[in-house]
């Protein structure tokens, strides 16, 4: 099963790029930018990945991409990202960044945009792999914050092609960001949100309806509303699910538990991503071998899986053909 799921061409649409910041990435950084890590060693830091809960990983999440200060270590990370899952066979990828994370730390916002931008254009002259760069909002900050990062994306339409919705979402629901998502589909973007990773599926409800999202980054808790599941179902409505992810947060108890069968029962257009691989302990093909028991190692399901990557992604017609 691992070689079938290793030989599927993928796409990934849920992918946090300073969620990929490997330990030993960090301290080479972090010595290079004469900074000390409040650990001790590669190991020391590891141990430190263990979490009840989102705001736990979100704490050392912020922690570590405070050693990311230049272009080239943007470029580093995105390239470390790139050659890992091009032997992966992730033939296109859809990468969230964080600009708020940065700029709020003095880290310009084109420091970080064009970093990561030119990986990805070598990534696709060495490789193949296409992309697309999203970036997303702080939740936990305010819609200002959030308005004066949209401006700062204005002059860069060239290299952001939508806008997301990631950090603590409890008590952060997308109502809060309906003026400055509009804002963002007038100007032409695309639009997606986390929603419905802890919150509830009031949350989800909200993002389809008030910042109009073309996929639902997570999801889970739809599973407790029929009527949003046949919804969901019904507009073939993408979601991004991060099953390694969902472990190692606690959104679900054990990967026996894992909603997908059900979501997939339920008519749901699922995709399988990877969201911070470095922290929650595997890339794509980890996060398909996660789930490939729950769907008795079916090859059509996990085929299924793959290509729904490619129907979900914000790419032509052609190419989702062309690259499936
Ligand atoms: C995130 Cl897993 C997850 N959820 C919400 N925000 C995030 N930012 C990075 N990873
Ligand atoms: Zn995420």
């Amino acid at each position: 099963m691992k070689s079938f799921i290793a030989g599927l061409p993928k796409a990934e649409l849920h992918l946090h790029i300073e969620g990929t910041f490997e330990p030993e990435l960090m301290f080479k950084l972090a010595e290079r930018n004469g900074i000390t890590l409040p650990y001790e060693s590669v190991e020391a830091l590891h141990k430190a990945y263990d979490f009840n809960q989102l705001q736990d990983f979100l704490d050392i999440y912020y922690q570590g991409m405070n050693v990311l200060q230049t272009e080239q270590d943007f470029y580093d990370l995105t390239w470390a990202y790139l050659e890992k899952v091009n032997a992966e066979n992730v033939r296109h990828v859809e990468i969230f960044f964080d600009p708020q994370g940065h700029v709020d730390r003095g880290v310009a916002f084109e420091t970080a945009l064009n970093g990561i931008h030119s990986a990805l254009q070598a990534g696709q002259d060495k490789f193949g792999i296409t992309f697309g760069i999203i970036m997303c909002f702080l939740r936990h900050l305010d819609e200002d914050d959030a308005f004066k990062t949209l401006e700062s994306a204005l002059a860069h339409k060239d290299k952001i092609i939508g806008v997301g919705l990631d950090s603590s979402e409890m008590g952060h629901p997308p109502s809060k960001f309906q003026g400055v998502f509009a804002k963002a589909r007038e100007e032409g973007f695309h639009i997606v949100a986390h929603a419905g990773e802890e919150g509830p599926a009031e949350y989800i409800y909200e993002a389809l309806d008030l910042l109009k999202v073309e996929r639902i980054d997570h999801g889970n808790t739809s599973m407790r509303d029929p009527a949003l599941l046949k919804r969901l179902s019904d507009e073939q409505m993408p979601l991004t699910v991060c099953p390694l992810s969902n472990t190692k947060l606690c959104v679900v108890d054990d990967m026996k538990n894992h909603p997908l069968p059900n979501m997939l029962a339920a008519g749901l257009k699922v995709t399988i991503n990877s969201d911070d691989p470095a922290y929650f302990g595997g890339y794509l093909n980890a996060n398909y071998e996660a789930i490939s028991d729950l769907i008795n190692n079916d090859k059509e399901n996990l085929a299924q899986l793959a290509k729904n990557s490619f129907d979900a992604a914000f790419i032509s017609v052609a190419e989702k053909q062309r690259l499936n």
